[in-house]
């Protein structure tokens, strides 16, 4: 293929032709050079001059028209255009279409030095007091003039008046963010130096942003990387949320989230980039800080992650703007006419860069302009000094000025900036461009006061070594410049502070109706859920408040009545009629929609439960999300995310449907959940509950709503809700206490006086299974059983733990009783538990009973069929309870082996079955 400019004359004028004479013999000359596949330099001249002119007399809208075509017109001819989503490696923005830079860039510089020397004195100093307390010196110094433009310029604080911009720092640029704070004089130099030491007296700083640590200065936890990416586009479609339902008003208000380019690797960094380009969230700022390296190495050594990055992003229908050269370039690239620097700046792989980075002036001149002697003539008069200082675009405050401006001016979709920068910025030989400076903690006297006078800290060579924190005085320019430039821009960031009012009802009639029992009717907990979630969506107070968040499940929870009542949200509302139209349930997107239909994402779906969660301290809006999913696909699969949920203070429910790994038949192995339950535990500030009835789902979360948004505390809850129908009971007496602290009896035997007794525990479905092996124990075997619904393993477990401790550090006091033990008190006879989950649940609360415990379980692997075999394959039916009761007795010598050698026949227990757990 030929673009041949010369038989097909541009239909557009010239600007600036060349006089015939010179243009014949540079056609001559080049008709010399030819390219692969034959096409001569004479001919793409051509073509490049007549773009030229378009360009320049038309602008750049009609020469991308012109382009659009030419590439429509060649496919249309059968030309196969390789796709590329790529730019040349140049930045995005030219230097002619730079703005001015608005504020004092020296004064800038200086404010930037002294935040950079603090922060790497806070690292450099916890690690002389404590050996390998660790802390980041490099990520910050590459970061610095990214942050430093963001701050001086762009980042808005939350005030009465406007909701503020959100900013998710990358994690490991911490100290420099405490730096700041420090010149702010927001944080003490005593605090700065007990940086990662937070239990020293007078506390400390957490090593990252950590709400649970700091909850008055950080507000999203970004250091597990890839989880901020994904909550940031969560968070700026939240906002938008909030805005098309009438909740908050209509702003130009930003969602920045810092990356580091090793962390775009991380699946959830990139995994839902479609979501914000399709709903065009232009309040979303993405911001890579491209240093190339990540912890262990280059990114791509071989390659070029800016350039990667950039063909995901821009394929994803981004704004991409490139950063990659600082202002000393600009100059060269002018005298470059015929664009060879720029094609050699894209054949370099970023592993050769990082060798630049770390090289003399010479070293740059002879292996990066050596490649072709016209780029070499083009630096001939720069002295080797200036080549080696040539800098990057992300150190270069101008070139972020002006990439921060035009993406936080763009319409219609999200922008990521891709900033290349040097890791270790500054540190020179202390680790600057080194693969090891990401841990880099130590600097030796010289490099100290090599920094120091890169830096120009006003310190002498002798205190430069003791690396003191350094702030200049209140009056001082700086600290007058910075203080005026945050004012200017409504206050500090990041701040975290509670805007929300405290909700004000009590909602017992929302709730009392399900404390009555469904008088026979059978149904299951997820329906009772479902019914009270409609309840709540009509109440005065919260109804408006609820997000109800699905990952594509509302059908398998019966949920899709809501689709109508109370729509899903779309921000462009319904462009087509439901294939559904006609019914009564059909599918109605609505742009002041209630429900987060997430689609197929559970991470998403946690996202926006976090946005929702989190809108108290975020927005002032106490939203309160009900986030409904398979109960295998949460804490299994997106733990880190709940970790972070719960770092936050965030708040809510969250409803681990279709669970129990025996009460969920057919979907086998992978879907079964027995495991969620333990692995709530660890989250330290989740409330866990297996609730078997809806009246016990009820009391739970009524209690809920009321202890985290009318009493403000910092937990969420998880909650266990089956498919399996039954008759819903009515609550036996005044049992909510019992609920909510994890057990109550829930039904006494019936012949209390009989010899045989036993206390039998169910949870969840399960609890079925306990009170028909009451029956059989009563019927068959004369063993009276009082039989308990354990609601919360979880709660019990901490509140033994807590007595516990009590006790151990009060011995002269009257020791406290665990809630077990206080239940237990009066309850003779066997103590045996079944749950729909891990042995270990029941196990762990154990030894606050006053005897041994027979443990029933699911432990592992689920299998396709129907409940009755898989509780019989897991032996936690009615029949194993029983057994495991009558084998109490017997163990205890109150009943004869052969009662229990018959009930095993008679029950129809095979006794030599394979055990679950390993089979
Ligand atoms: C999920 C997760 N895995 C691993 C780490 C450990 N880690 C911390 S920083 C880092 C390298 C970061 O590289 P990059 O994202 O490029 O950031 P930079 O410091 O270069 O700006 C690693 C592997 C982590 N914090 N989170
Ligand atoms: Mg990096």
């Amino acid at each position: 293929m030929v673009l041949n400019g010369r038989t097909n004359p541009a239909r557009w004028p010239r600007t600036n032709p060349k006089a015939k004479d010179e243009e014949l013999t540079e056609a001559m000359d080049n008709e010399l050079k030819t390219q692969p596949h034959g096409i001569h330099d004479v001919e793409i001249q051509e073509w490049l001059e007549s773009l030229d002119s378009v360009l320049e007399s038309s602008g750049p809208e009609v020469a991308a028209e012109i382009l659009e075509r030419l590439r429509a017109h060649a496919t249309v001819n059968g030309i196969d255009l390789p796709f590329s989503a790529n730019t040349p490696y140049a930045n995005t923005i030219p230097a002619r279409l730079e703005p001015l830079f608005p504020g004092d860039q020296e004064l800038e510089r200086r404010i930037k030095s002294l935040i950079r020397w603090n922060a790497l004195a806070m690292v450099v100093r916890a690690n002389r007091v404590e050996h390998n307390i660790g802390g980041h010196i490099s990520t910050y110094a590459s970061a610095a003039t990214l942050y430093e433009v963001g701050f001086n310029h762009f980042f808005r604080a939350r005030s009465e008046e406007f909701e503020g911009d959100t900013v998710y720092f990358q994690g490991h640029a911490s100290p420099g963010i405490y730096a700041r704070a420090y010149l702010e004089g927001r944080i003490s130099a005593q605090k700065l130096e007990n940086f990662r030491r937070e239990l020293k007296p007078g506390g400390g700083l957490s090593s990252y942003p950590h709400p649970w640590l700091m909850p008055d200065f950080w507000e999203f936890p970004t250091v597990s990387m890839g989880l901020s990416p994904l909550m940031a586009i969560y968070q700026a479609r939240f906002n938008r949320y909030l805005e098309d339902r009438g909740m908050k008003p209509v702003t130009d208000a930003k969602v920045w989230a810092f990356l580091g380019d090793g962390e775009t690797d991380e699946p959830e960094s990139l995994g839902a980039i479609t979501l914000a380009s399709r709903e065009k969230l232009d309040n979303l700022i993405f911001v890579v800080n491209c240093n190339l390296q990540r912890l262990d190495g280059p990114v791509r050594g071989n390659g070029q992650i800016i350039q990667e990055l950039e063909s995901a992003f821009r394929g994803a229908g981004w704004n991409v703007i490139k950063v990659l050269w600082g202002s000393e370039w600009d100059p060269i690239l002018e005298r470059d006419t015929e664009g060879l620097l720029v094609k050699r700046m894209g054949e370099l792989v970023d592993g050769e860069y990082q060798k630049l980075v770390v090289s003399s002036g010479a070293y740059v001149r002879e292996h990066f302009f050596g490649s072709d002697p016209r780029l070499l003539q083009l630096v001939e008069p720069m002295s080797d000094e200036s080549l080696r200082r040539l800098r990057l675009g992300g150190h270069d405050p101008r070139k972020v000025y002006a990439a921060y401006k035009a993406a936080v001016e763009q319409k219609g979709k999200p922008t990521v900036i891709l900033a290349r920068t040097i890791k270790g910025y500054g540190l020179g030989e202390a680790g600057e461009g080194k693969n090891v400076t990401h841990q880099q903690k130590k600097l030796n006297e010289d490099e100290l006061r090599e920094f120091r006078s890169r830096f120009g800290i006003p310190l002498n060579d002798e205190d430069c070594i003791e690396v003191p924190f350094y702030r200049p005085a209140e009056d001082s320019v700086e600290i007058q410049y910075l203080r005026a430039r945050r004012e200017a821009l409504g206050g500090y960031v990041p701040t975290r502070n509670i805007r929300s009012k405290p909700i004000v009802a009590d909602h017992d009639e929302l709730f009392k109706e399900f404390h009555e029992g469904s008088e026979g009717r059978e149904v299951s907990t997820t329906m009772a859920f479902v019914q009270m979630l409609r309840k709540m969506l009509k109440d005065p107070e919260i109804g408006k408040l609820i997000v109800p968040i699905v990952p594509d499940e509302a059908r398998t929870f019966g949920m899709e009545s809501l689709f109508r009542t109370v729509g899903i949200y779309s921000s462009i509302g319904q462009k087509y009629e439901p294939v559904d139209v006609n019914t009564l349930l059909y599918y109605k997107e609505a742009k002041d929609g209630q429900i987060l239909e997430e689609g197929i994402t559970e991470a998403g779906s946690m996202a926006s439960f976090i946005a929702a969660g989190s809108a108290y301290a975020t927005h002032g809006i106490n939203t309160i999300p009900f986030f409904i999913y398979y109960s295998m696909f949460g804490f299994q699969r997106i733990g880190d995310f709940i970790w972070a949920a719960a770092d936050m203070r965030t708040r809510g429910f969250m409803l681990g449907g279709t669970a129990g790994r025996t009460t969920l038949s057919g979907e086998g192995l992978q879907h079964q959940d027995g495991n969620s339950h333990v692995l709530a535990l660890p989250v330290p500030n989740v409330k866990a509950y297996d609730p078997a009835f809806a009246f016990e789902l009820a009391v739970i979360i009524q209690d809920g709503i009321r202890r985290m948004y009318k009493d403000g505390e910092s937990i969420f809850y998880y909650l266990t809700v089956m498919n399996e129908p039954y008759a819903m009971p009515a609550m036996p007496g005044d049992v909510k206490e019992g609920i909510l602290k994890g057990m109550y009896r829930f039904r006494r035997a019936a012949n209390v006086k009989s010899k045989l007794r036993a206390q039998l525990f169910g949870s969840g479905a399960i609890l079925n299974e306990a009170l028909r092996a009451q029956e059989i124990l009563e019927t068959k075997y004369g063993v009276a059983a009082d039989v308990w619904s354990v609601t919360s393993y979880k709660e019990l477990y901490n509140d033994g733990n807590e007595t516990e401790r009590w006790n151990r550090l009060h011995p002269s006091e009257k020791p406290r009783v665990p809630f077990v033990s206080q239940c237990l008190a009066d309850a003779p006879g066997a103590l045996v538990a079944a749950s729909d989950y891990l042995k270990t649940l029941p196990n762990m609360i154990s030894k606050w009973m006053p005897r041994r415990l027979a443990s029933l379980g699911t432990d592992g692997f689920g299998r396709s069929e129907g409940r009755t075999s898989l509780r019989d394959f897991f032996e936690v039916d009615a029949r194993f309870i029983a057994v495991a009761t009558l084998h109490e007795l017997f163990a205890d010598g109150k009943l004869e082996r052969s009662v229990l050698d018959k009930a095993i026949k008679d029950l129809g227990i095979n006794a030599d079955k394979p055990n679950p757990v390993i089979s």
